[in-house]
C-alpha cells in the first residue's frame, strides 16, 4: 500500500525537532526523527517517538464533557458552550472579572493557539487572577533579564556549537533535552565541546546523567547557586581577572557587592571547597570562550532571582556576554519583542509589582501572580475571592506546591473550566472539559522557543492529519466571545479579523499582506513579514524542513531596551535582595537533616506523557534517591520504603539507595500520583507513583519573583 512521510514539529519540549511521520491514509505508521530537518538532523528522543501512541490513546478525549448529576459524561460541543456560558456568566455577573482564575499550563507554550489566542482570551477577561506554569519554573530568568536588559524574554543563550567552557548549574539536558536554550540533540552538542578541547563542568546535588558525560560534577548543597557564583565573582575580583564586556552600567556596584562571599565564606553552606571554587573562576576566567548557564534547579528556589541575575553577570564580566561561544541573544524570525527598535538600545524600565496579590500581597510580575499563593485566593473570602477556574492545558493539581490543599480548593470552586486532552488529577475537578486535537492534527510554529534558541531557525509545519475536533484557537475565541458576553454563538470570523487587526497594527504591516489566511496562520504571517528576516509563511510552507538562518550574531546594544541603552548590571531591586543572601552565610545547618530536589526523566513530560505504555513500561522509576550514608542512619534499604514528611504534607515511597546523591539530599521526580478517583488514565494508573507535590510548601518563594521552591525543600525522612 502506498505510504507518504510527511514533517512536523514535535511539540514535547523546548528541543523543536523535526519528526518524520510515515501515514497510511489517516493511520499513523511510524514517528522518526527528521534526518532532513535542518536543526535537529533526525535527532529523536523516547517522547517524541511516542506521538503515534498519544495519537492512538484512547483515554485522550474527543468529545467535550459536561458534569450531569455529579458524573463528567461526554457532551456536544454546543451542549459545553451553553454550559460554559450559563455557568461562567452567572460567576462574572455576580462576582465580577477577579472572581475568575485562569491557570496555563506548560503545553501552551509549545503551539500557535494558546499563546496567541489564550492572551485574547485573557485580555476579554480582564481578570488580574492570571497564574501559569511560569512560576513553578523559569520566572526568575523574566524578571533578572526585565531588570539587566529590559525585555522579559531577552534571554542570553549558551552558545553551545562554539563555546570552549560550559558551566552548568541546576540543568540536566541530557534528560530534559535542555531547557531556556532549544537544542535539539543537547547531548551531541555537549559531546562535541569536549571533543574540540572544551571543558564542561556541572554544578548539581545529583550525579545526573549531564554530571556523568562531562569534565567534572561539582555536588552543591540545594539552594545555595548564588553563594556559589558570587564566590566564582569574589574570586575575579580579587585576582584582577575580569575583562567585562561592553556596554555594561554597574560593574563597581556589583564587585563591591561580591566582597562578603569570599570562598572560604560560602565552603561550608553551599558544601564546595574553597580551591575548587577558585580553580573553577580561574578555569571560566582563562578560557577561550565559556557560558555559564543556569535552569530548573537554579530557578525554583529561594535565591532564584539573584542566581539567574549572577550567572548573567559571571558572563559578562568574563567578557563571555554576546560573544561567540559565549552567552548569546537569538534573533527570532517572528514575534520577539526585542527585535525591531532603532538600535539604540533604549527602552523603559521594567518593573514588577504593578499590582499584588489579594491575599499575600505578593507582588505581580509579567501581568501574573505566583501559582503558589492560588489557594489562598480560592478559599479566602471577601471581595475578588475566586470562584471559578479556566484551567488551559495544565495540571496544577500535580505540578505545583502543596497540591493537596490546591485539590481541596479547586474542589469547591463554583465553577471548573479545563481545556485539556485528558481526563487527569486537575481536570477531574471540572464541570466543563474541551479537548483539543492531537499535535498531529494541528499545525506548529515554535514562536516561544526559537526565540531561545541555539541557532536562529523557523520551521513551520501544517497539520499532518485533518480532524473533526475545533481547533483550539477557535475554542479559545469562542470563550473570549462567552466572556464578552457575545454568548456562545459569536462570530468567530469577525472575533478573529479584530485579533488580525490588532495584530497588524502592532507590528506596522497591513492586514491585507496576510489576505487569505485565517487563524494562527494569518497571525505567524503578519509576524513573520515583520519580522528581521521579512519571510513570509509561504517562505516557510516552502521549506518544509526548515530554515536555517544561521548561528547566533552579536546584538548589543540594540537588543537592550533599558532607559539608557546599557546592560544595568546592578540593578536597585536585585541589589536590594542581597543581604538576604547574605544571611545565609552565617546561618548554620543541622547535621541530619534533608531537603529534597526533584528528578526529571528522559521518558516523562512533567504531570502527562504517563498514559503512553512505550514511556512507561519497565520498573517503577518514581522512587526516592538517598544516600547510603543517609540510608544506614535511617535503617532504609535499597527496594525498601520511607515516609517523608514536610510542613506541607507527607507520603510514603519506594526507596533507591544510591551515591549519585548527595548526603542530606532525597530526590524525588515530580508529575506523578495517579491513583486519584475520577482520572481517565487507564495506563498511568498501573504505574501510578507518588506526587511530590505534596510534600513541596506553598509558603516558600523567590520573593522577587514569586517563583516556588521545588528543589532544597526542608523534609523529615524515616523508614516504614
Ligand atoms: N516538584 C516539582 N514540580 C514541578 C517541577 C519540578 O521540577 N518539580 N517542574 C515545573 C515545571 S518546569 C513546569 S513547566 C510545570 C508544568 O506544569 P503544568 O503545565 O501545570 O503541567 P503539565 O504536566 O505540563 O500538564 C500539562 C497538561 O496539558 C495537557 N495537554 C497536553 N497537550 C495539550 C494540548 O495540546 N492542549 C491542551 N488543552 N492540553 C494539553 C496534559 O494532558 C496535561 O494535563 O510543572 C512544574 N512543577
Ligand atoms: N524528558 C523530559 N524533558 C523535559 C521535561 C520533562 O518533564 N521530561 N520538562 C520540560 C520542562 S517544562 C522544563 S522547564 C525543562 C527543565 O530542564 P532542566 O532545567 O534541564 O531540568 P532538570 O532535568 O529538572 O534539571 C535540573 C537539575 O537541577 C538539579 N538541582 C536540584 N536542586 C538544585 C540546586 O539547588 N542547585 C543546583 N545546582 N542543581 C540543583 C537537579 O538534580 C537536576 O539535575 O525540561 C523540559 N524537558
Ligand atoms: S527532544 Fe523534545 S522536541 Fe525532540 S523529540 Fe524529544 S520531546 Fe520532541
Ligand atoms: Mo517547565
Amino acid at each position: 500500500m502506498a505510504t507518504r512521510s510527511v514533517p512536523v514539529t514535535c511539540p514535547f519540549c523546548e528541543a523543536t525537532c523535526g519528526l518524520e511521520v510515515t501515514l497510511d491514509g489517516e493511520r499513523v505508521v511510524r514517528v522518526r526523527g527528521d534526518a532532513d530537518d535542518v536543526f535537529s538532523r533526525g535527532f529523536v528522543c523516547p517522547k517524541g517517538g511516542s506521538l503515534k501512541a498519544l495519537h492512538e490513546d484512547p483515554d485522550r478525549l474527543r468529545t467535550p464533557l459536561v458534569r450531569h448529576e455529579g458524573e463528567l459524561v461526554e457532551a456536544t460541543w454546543e451542549e459545553a458552550f451553553a454550559e460554559i456560558d450559563r455557568r461562567l456568566g452567572a460567576v462574572l455577573a455576580e462576582h465580577g472579572r477577579d472572581a475568575v482564575a485562569v491557570y496555563t499550563g506548560n503545553p501552551g507554550a509549545h503551539g500557535l493557539a494558546v499563546l496567541l489566542y489564550g492572551r485574547v482570551l485573557l485580555k476579554a477577561l480582564g481578570s488580574r487572577n492570571v497564574f501559569t506554569a511560569t512560576t513553578v519554573d523559569q520566572m526568575p530568568k523574566h524578571v533578572s533579564s526585565g531588570h539587566l536588559f529590559g525585555g522579559a524574554l531577552t534571554i542570553p543563550i549558551p552558545d553551545l556549537d562554539r563555546t570552549q567552557h560550559l558551566l552548568i548549574l541546576g540543568a540536566n539536558p541530557l534528560a530534559s533535552n535542555g531547557s531556556l536554550m532549544t537544542s535539539p540533540d543537547a547531548r551531541g552538542r555537549l559531546r562535541r565541546i569536549r571533543e574540540r578541547g572544551g571543558r564542561i563542568v556541572v554544578v548539581d546535588p545529583r550525579r545526573s546523567r549531564t554530571a556523568e558525560h562531562a569534565d567534572e560534577h561539582v555536588p552543591i548543597r540545594p539552594g545555595t547557586d548564588a553563594l556559589l557564583l558570587f564566590a566564582l565573582l569574589q574570586v575575579l575580583v580579587e585576582e584582577d581577572r575580569l575583562t567585562p564586556t561592553e556596554h555594561l552600567d554597574g560593574v563597581p556596584e556589583v564587585c563591591a557587592l561580591a566582597e562578603p562571599f569570599t570562598p572560604e565564606a560560602v565552603a561550608g553552606p553551599t558544601g564546595i571547597a574553597p580551591e575548587t571554587i577558585r580553580r573553577m573562576a580561574r578555569e571560566l576566567a582563562e578560557a577561550p570562550s565559556a557560558a555559564v548557564y543556569g535552569r530548573i534547579g537554579t530557578t525554583t528556589a529561594a535565591f532564584g532571582t539573584l542566581t539567574s541575575w549572577l550567572v548573567d553577570v559571571l558572563n559578562a564580566l568574563t567578557g563571555n556576554l554576546d560573544r561567540p561561544g559565549g552567552a548569546m541573544f537569538p534573533l527570532a524570525a517572528a514575534g520577539q519583542a526585542n527585535a525591531g527598535g532603532d538600535g539604540s538600545g533604549h527602552g523603559r524600565a521594567f518593573a514588577t509589582g504593578r499590582w499584588a496579590s489579594r491575599v499575600r500581597g505578593l507582588p505581580e510580575a509579567l501581568g501574573e501572580l505566583p501559582v503558589a499563593t492560588l489557594a489562598d485566593e480560592i478559599e479566602t473570602p471577601g471581595e475578588g475571592q475566586v470562584r471559578a477556574l479556566i484551567c488551559v492545558a495544565g495540571n496544577p493539581c500535580r505540578s505545583t506546591p502543596n497540591s493537596a490543599r490546591l485539590e481541596r480548593a479547586v474542589g469547591g470552586l463554583d465553577f471548573v473550566l479545563s481545556l485539556d486532552i485528558y481526563r487527569n488529577e486537575t481536570s477531574r475537578y471540572a464541570d466543563v472539559v474541551l479537548p483539543a486535537p492531537s499535535p498531529l492534527e494541528r499545525s506548529h510554529y515554535d514562536l516561544a522557543f526559537y526565540q531561545l534558541s541555539v541557532r536562529n531557525i523557523a520551521n513551520y509545519t501544517p497539520a499532518a492529519l485533518p480532524t473533526e475536533l475545533p481547533q483550539e484557537w477557535e475554542t479559545l475565541l469562542r470563550l473570549t466571545g462567552i466572556v464578552t458576553g457575545q454568548g456562545a454563538d459569536a462570530d468567530l470570523a469577525a472575533l478573529d479579523a479584530v485579533v488580525a487587526e490588532e495584530t497588524a497594527r502592532r507590528t506596522g504591516v497591513d492586514v491585507g499582506e496576510a489576505d487569505g489566511r485565517t487563524g494562527p496562520e494569518r497571525l505567524l504571517d503578519l509576524l513573520l513579514r515583520a519580522g528581521p528576516y521579512e519571510l513570509t509563511l509561504a517562505d516557510l510552507e516552502a521549506a518544509p524542513h526548515g530554515i536555517d538562518l544561521g548561528e547566533l550574531q552579536p546584538r548589543l546594544p540594540g537588543v537592550l531596551r533599558t532607559p539608557n541603552g546599557r546592560v544595568r548590571l546592578a540593578p536597585e531591586a536585585l541589589v536590594a535582595d542581597v543581604p538576604r543572601l547574605q544571611a545565609e552565610l552565617s546561618r548554620a545547618h543541622e547535621g541530619g537533616s534533608f531537603v529534597l530536589i526533584g528528578r526529571r526523566q528522559l521518558r516523562s513530560n512533567n504531570s502527562w506523557m504517563h498514559n503512553l505504555e512505550p514511556l512507561v513500561k519497565g520498573k517503577d522509576r518514581c522512587t526516592a534517591w538517598l544516600h547510603p550514608d543517609d540510608a544506614a542512619r535511617l535503617g532504609v534499604r535499597d527496594g525498601g520504603r520511607a515516609r517523608v514528611r514536610s510542613r506541607a504534607g507527607e507520603l510514603e515511597v519506594a526507596v533507591e539507595v544510591t551515591a549519585d546523591v548527595m548526603p542530606g539530599v532525597v530526590s524525588i521526580p515530580h508529575g506523578w500520583g495517579h491513583d486519584a478517583e475520577g482520572v481517565r488514565l487507564r495506563v498511568a494508573t498501573t504505574h501510578a507513583g507518588v506526587n511530590s507535590n505534596l510534600l513541596a510548601d506553598e509558603t516558600l518563594l523567590d520573593p522577587l519573583s514569586g517563583n516556588a521552591v521545588l528543589n532544597g525543600i526542608p523534609i523529615e525522612v524515616e523508614a516504614v
